[in-house]
């Protein structure tokens, strides 16, 4: 661990490096506690670098055995050697070989960075700086080389030797071992090296590319989870359809291979040819899997195989624009689910996720832009904000510029950039050139960080027949911005009129397009001949990343909930009134007030449990009241937990009193049997079902909890089972034990299942939680070395358990923190995740917000910090 406090990076202190590497050879000889890694490397000096300067690779925990060039060792005094870094002074000034010997110690590696180990598998993982715990090396995204890969290992313990690319040679290597080469004929970089060996089951298929080449298809899971692979590799063959007809993109190696290992830190990783997942997003079988599951593995793998192009082939010039790869392929990962399953059901959920996540980010201490400027840890801007705002800038940019040039301008960028590192504004100018558009303000999305917020007032006026919209925008001041600029917005509106149709636009004359652009701090749009007084429909499928703050009253959008021709403002529609309501709803609770229901707001919920509806999923998303995290950053400031949740508890109840019949009704209506099948349509309908058992058991009724106990030792699904037990779990007594207990004696020797189990009990909102997380701590299903375990526990609860996480005393926040302080010295990187818990401690009232703040700076005292948790507590603080 570093002591001091490195320096940060800084975008605008970018320079290419001094050195090029053409070709790398690598030769691993498999060792738990001593693995040889031998380097050989083609090198020159950079044409763009600095003639004459040192050659500076990079390490981390590295140690070194030899160095030579053009095969001359070299002397200890020649070289200035350190775990992190070897410097050599005076490289030749032309092309040379350089070639390092190291030692690694896989088993001891906890942080599951660079080259460790995986219940008996070895496995990397080198984004973003791993690659140099294996060797020294220009560790950055702007060193391109093709690789030769050796493997050697123990023929008996590791049958599977794996690395990029395709196999050219392999055999036995005396004593019991043996050996095998990979080469990658592509360019990459070091973060998307993959080595993977050990003894894993295998399913094999292929895949015929449009120009008909053969692929084939593994996926490497555990021996006897064979059967829970196969939902992987059906989404592999589609993703690799979908990218072929939605973006022209072909894959280009023989093979392509997934491995599924049980220690990850994340969800998935695209390495080149050898995508190396948490086994969490491979595994699935009817009888373990949710219907979430199988949505979940699908976009995963989809979005790990679109990095073959939006990524490996061209990726990142540096870190600082990793949006380019991430923002872009979230947003093909989402089009994708988009056009498998229910285009606006996947934008709501989507919408939910952004504003759940990424709008919190942004609200709070660690807001930071889509392409930051400056970072301390790199590993800590896999965010939200880099994700899934980079996501949705890209599907603004095609609403904006229009579906033509934006895959014009896609196009472009494949043709145009292919092999190449690349910044965001190299992407950019692809579509300035195929709209004509400029650009300049646009990049506004990527430099500054929080969300715009947009307030529109409208006015019609009956005599001209004209209807005026008035918009302005403002972004408040983030850390390190204190000024903020205004932004384009693209705003798709639609004017409704009383029958429920959409208005023609006619602005200036003529008529107009439903995307209208908001690129000043104020806007007007004056729309005529319109004959009778509309109900405008704003930012139609959200259509920007924005606040709204309408005049639209709550009558008027509880129309547009039955007649919008959008489907996601029918949604968006009862959302913004449950919302309002619940804003002052946990007002009152604070004052010991009460706040009745409009029944009118009861009555769009229960539309969802018409008999008539014939979108169950789009109606469970209608039937889904806004989180209690929505409710606390509409309020923003001196926020109480409590009050929230007993609001939207109160509301929860108010609907299951007016609604008990028809809820209990579309219950019993929306049984079902048959063969499971996790189809979008078949998860839609069980979600329905689960929206209005969750409402039939509120506030704890008898006759409801009856019901999920019955489902839950009926079930013949997964997801029936998983959902019937958390609706259980929410409501203290003997039904939610007798659950819990069952589940356990079911399913104790599945981890995955259990990490279920785990996320539903630290989730619960009962006062029990915190003792409740700390005796599972103890229990033997959890192992604080699994990241999974890790989540599911403590990550849910401190980010999935609003009242308990905030419990006024502040054992909530010391929990976490604790585990933290746990983790920092063994796995930083979760370690400064389960921090994100507190993103959002500045906004609570002020005694909460004085114990959160105890918590952190507990941690920010702490000896040893890594830099991993200290760049996240000390902005956190800032
Ligand atoms: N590029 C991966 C995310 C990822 C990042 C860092 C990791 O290190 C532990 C692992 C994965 C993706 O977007 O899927
Ligand atoms: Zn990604």
């Amino acid at each position: 661990m570093r002591a001091e406090d490195p320096r940060p990076v800084r975008l605008s202190e970018y320079r290419p490096s001094d050195f090029l590497i053409d070709e790398v050879h690598l030769d691993f000889r498999l060792d738990p506690n001593a693995t040889q890694v031998t380097a050989r490397l083609r090198m020159r000096p950079n044409p763009a670098g600095d003639a004459g300067a040192a050659l500076k690779l990079d390490g981390d925990e590295l140690k070194l055995v030899s160095v030579a060039i053009d095969g001359a060792k070299l002397d200890a005094e020649a070289l200035d050697v350190s775990p992190e870094s070897l410097v050599i002074a005076n490289p030749p000034r032309g092309a040379f070989e350089l070639e390092i010997v190291t030692e690694i110690d896989p088993e001891a590696n906890t942080r599951l960075m660079g080259l460790y180990r995986s219940n008996r598998s070895y496995c990397t993982q080198c984004e973003a700086e791993g690659f140099r715990r294996i060797t020294y090396f220009l560790d950055r995204p702007d060193v391109l080389a093709v690789y030769t890969t050796r493997i050697e290992g123990p023929a008996d313990e590791c049958p599977l030797l794996l690395s990029n690319g395709e196999m050219i040679e392999n055999g036995p290597a005396g004593e019991g071992r043996h050996y095998a080469v990979w080469r990658d004929p592509w360019p990459k970089p070091s973060y998307l090296f993959a080595l993977v060996a050990g003894d894993l089951g295998v399913v094999e298929d292929r895949f015929v590319t449009m120009s008909g080449r053969d692929v084939a298809l593994k996926v490497f899971v555990e021996h006897g989870q064979e059967h829970r692979a196969l939902h992987a590799m059906e989404s592999i063959k589609a993703s690799m359809k979908w990218d072929e007809e939605a973006f022209g993109r072909e894959y280009d190696l023989g093979v392509f291979m997934v491995v599924a290992v049980s220690h990850f830190n994340m969800g998935a990783m695209e390495n080149k040819g050898l995508n190396v997942f948490n086994d969490k997003y491979v595994l699935a079988s009817p009888e373990t899997a949710t219907d979430g599951d199988y949505a979940n593995i699908e976009a995963i793998i989809a979005h790990e195989y679109f990095h073959n192009w939006t990524g490996d082939r061209i990726t990142c010039r540096d870190w600082f624009q990793l949006c380019l790869k991430e923002g872009l392929t979230v947003f093909r990962d989402q089009e994708f689910t988009s056009d498998r399953r229910s285009r606006p059901v996947k934008r709501i959920q989507d919408v939910r996720n952004l504003r759940a996540l990424q709008f919190a980010e942004d609200a709070g201490p660690l807001a930071h832009p889509v392409r930051p400027q400056i970072y301390h840890e790199i590993n800590n801007f896999y965010t939200p904000t880099v994700y899934e705002k980079g996501a949705e800038v890209i599907r603004m940019l095609k609403t904006w510029i229009g579906e033509d040039a934006f895959r014009a301008g896609m196009d472009l960028y494949f043709d145009r950039h292919d092999g190449q590192a690349c910044t965001i504004e190299q992407f950019v100018a692809c579509f300035a050139e195929t709209s004509g558009r400029d650009l300049t303000q646009w990049m506004r999305w990527y430099d500054q960080a929080g969300t715009p917020e947009v307030t529109v007032r409208t006015a019609y006026d009956a005599d001209a027949k004209t209807f005026a919209v008035e918009t302005q925008q403002i972004t408040r001041p983030t850390p390190g911005q204190p000024e903020k600029r205004p932004v384009v917005i693209p705003m798709t509106l639609g004017l409704v009129g009383p029958d429920g149709a959409d208005m023609p636009l006619i602005v200036g004359g003529a008529p107009a397009e439903p995307v209208f652009t908001l690129a000043e701090e104020t806007t007007r749009i004056v729309f005529e001949n319109v004959a009778e007084r509309p109900v405008p429909s704003l930012f139609r499928n959200f259509s920007a990343p924005v606040k709204l703050d309408s005049d639209v009253s709550d009558e008027d959008l509880l129309f547009l909930a039955g007649h919008d021709s959008d489907p996601f403002n029918r949604w968006q529609a009862v959302q913004t009134v449950a919302l309002r309501h619940l804003v002052a709803a946990a007002a009152a609770v604070r004052e010991g007030r009460e706040t009745p229901v409009d029944p009118r707001l009861a009555e769009a919920v229960g539309r969802a449990f018409d008999p008539e509806e014939r979108d169950c999923a789009f109606a469970a998303q209608v039937a889904s009241l806004p989180s209690e995290g929505d409710i606390a950053r509409e309020i923003a400031q001196d926020v109480d937990p409590d009050a929230i949740h007993r609001a939207r508890d109160d509301l929860k109840r108010a609907l299951r009193a007016r609604l008990a019949d028809a809820l209990s009704a579309a219950y019993a209506r929306l049984a079902y049997d048959g063969p499971y099948s996790p189809d979008a349509a078949s998860a839609g309908h069980r979600s329905l079902r689960i929206a209005a058992l969750d409402l039939l058991a509120a506030g704890g009724d008898a006759e409801g909890l009856a019901l999920a106990m019955t489902l839950y030792k009926s079930a013949e699904n997964m997801t029936d089972r998983v959902m019937s037990m958390q609706v259980l779990s929410l409501h203290a007594g003997a039904e939610r034990e007798e659950a819990l207990a069952d589940f356990a004696g079911r399913y104790g020797h599945d981890p995955l299942l259990m990490d279920k189990w785990f996320l539903i009990q630290a989730s619960a909102p009962l006062p029990d939680a915190v003792d409740r997380v700390e005796g599972l701590m103890a229990s033997p299903a959890f192992d604080m070395r699994n990241p999974n375990r890790v989540r599911s526990l403590i990550g849910a609860f401190g980010s999935g358990n609003p009242t308990q996480f905030n419990r006024p005393d502040g054992r909530g926040y010391a929990l976490v923190a604790g585990v933290a302080a746990e983790l920092n010295s063994t796995n930083p990187q979760v370690a400064a995740r389960l921090l994100g818990a507190f993103r959002t401690w500045r906004a609570l009232e002020p005694n909460r917000r004085g114990r959160a703040e105890t918590a952190l700076r507990g941690l920010a005292g702490m000896p040893n910090l890594s830099p991993d948790v200290r760049d996240i507590v000390r902005r956190a603080l800032s």
